[in-house]
C-alpha cells in the first residue's frame, strides 16, 4: 500500500503542515524522509556483458534521477549469478551477494560497483527469486540445514536495513524474465537440498513486507525462452513498458507490487526513459515538494526556495 499518494491531496497536505508545526512546537524532530532503493544486478551471460555500461552510467542514469525527487534516498547494491551447482550455476559463483547495504552516501556503492565482475550463471534461469527474497529479509540460507551459513552455496544473514516508515522499490536488471523456482523445483540447486531457495510466493511476501515495488529492467529485443522470435513490445522504443508473456515471473512480481517490466535496450540506451517511468510511479512528493519524515509517516512539504 502506498501511503505517499494520499499525501498529494491538498487537504491532507494542509493537515500535515499543521502537524509539522505541532511536532516542532512539541520539540519532536522531523527527519528528511528517504526512499529505500534496492538495485539488483544480474551479472550473468548477456546481462553481465553490460556491466561496464552500468559501471560508467549507474550514478547518472539511476541514482541522480532518484536523488532529484528524494535527496535523502538510500541505495543498496546487490549482485547475483546462480547457485554454484551444475547445471544451474558454476563452481565459485553465488546466488546472492550484498555489494553495499542501504546508505544515502553512495560512495561505497560506487566503489563496490566498480570492482564487480561478470560471470556465467550456468543454465538460462537464475537465482533471481532468492536474490529478491534475501534483499528483503536478510535471513540467509542454510541449504543443507547443518546450522552453518558458510557451506558451498549458502548465504550469510545480512539485513539491508530498510526503514519501516518509508516506501521502497527494487530495480532489478536481469534476463530472462522467467526465474528459477517458479514454481518450486525440489532439486534446485541440488538433489537432497534441505532448505529450498525462495519460490515466487516467498519472494512476493518478502517484497510486500517492505512495501517494496518491483521493477525489472531488461535488455531488448528479447527472445522468448526456446524461441528465436523477438517478443512484442507495447511501445517499440527502449524504455517503454513491455507487454510480454504475462505469465513470466518478472511480469507477475511487477504486477503484484505495482511495478513494471521495462526494456532498456541492448546498450542501456533506454534507461533514462525507463527511470522517468519508474519515478512517475514511486515519486514520494509532487514536483516542488520534498518528503519529510514524521513519527506517523512521510509528509510532503514545499521545497525551500
Ligand atoms: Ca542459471
Ligand atoms: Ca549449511
Amino acid at each position: 500500500m502506498k501511503t505517499s499518494k494520499k499525501l498529494l491531496d491538498k487537504k491532507n497536505l494542509i493537515g500535515i503542515l499543521g502537524s509539522l508545526t505541532f511536532c516542532s512546537a512539541l520539540g519532536i524532530s522531523t527527519n528528511a524522509a528517504a526512499l529505500d532503493v534496492v538495485i539488483i544486478l544480474d551479472t550473468t551471460g548477456s546481462t553481465g556483458a553490460l556491466l561496464p555500461n552500468w559501471q560508467a552510467n549507474m550514478e547518472a542514469s539511476i541514482i541522480n534521477p532518484i536523488k532529484a525527487v528524494d535527496p535523502n534516498a538510500r541505495f543498496a547494491l546487490i549482485s547475483h549469478l546462480d547457485f554454484p551447482f551444475s547445471p544451474y550455476g558454476v563452481t565459485g559463483e553465488y546466488a546472492y551477494r550484498v555489494e553495499s547495504p542501504l546508505n544515502s552516501n553512495i560512495a561505497p556503492l560506487l566503489t563496490a560497483l566498480s570492482s564487480l565482475t561478470s560471470g556465467s550463471g550456468g543454465d538460462t534461469k537464475e537465482s533471481q527469486l532468492e536474490a529478491i527474497y534475501q534483499a528483503n529479509t536478510g535471513l540467509g540460507l542454510d541449504l543443507n540445514g547443518n546450522g552453518s551459513y558458510t557451506d558451498t552455496g549458502d548465504i550469510l544473514p545480512a539485513p539491508l536495513g530498510f526503514n519501516p516508515l518509508t516506501n521502497s522499490f527494487t530495480i532489478h536488471f536481469t534476463s530472462p524474465l522467467d526465474y528459477h523456482n517458479d514454481p518450486l523445483e525440489p532439486n534446485y540447486p541440488y538433489t537432497g537440498v534441505v532448505n529450498n531457495p525462495a519460490d515466487y510466493n516467498d519472494a512476493l511476501a518478502a517484497l510486500a513486507a517492505n512495501n517494496n515495488t518491483y521493477f525489472a529492467l531488461t535488455p531488448n529485443p528479447l527472445l522468448a525462452t526456446g524461441s528465436s522470435t523477438a517478443l512484442d513490445f507495447s511501445g517499440s522504443s527502449a524504455g517503454a513498458a513491455l507487454t510480454l508473456d504475462s505469465t513470466s515471473t518478472a511480469e507477475r512480481l511487477a504486477a503484484a507490487t505495482g511495478g513494471e517490466v521495462l526494456g532498456v535496450g541492448s546498450d542501456l540506451s533506454g534507461v533514462e526513459e525507463a527511470m522517468e517511468e519508474i519515478i512517475d510511479i514511486v515519486r514520494p512528493c509532487p514536483p516542488g515538494e520534498i518528503p519529510v519524515e514524521l513519527p506517523i509517516g512521510v509528509a510532503c512539504v514545499p521545497e525551500a526556495s
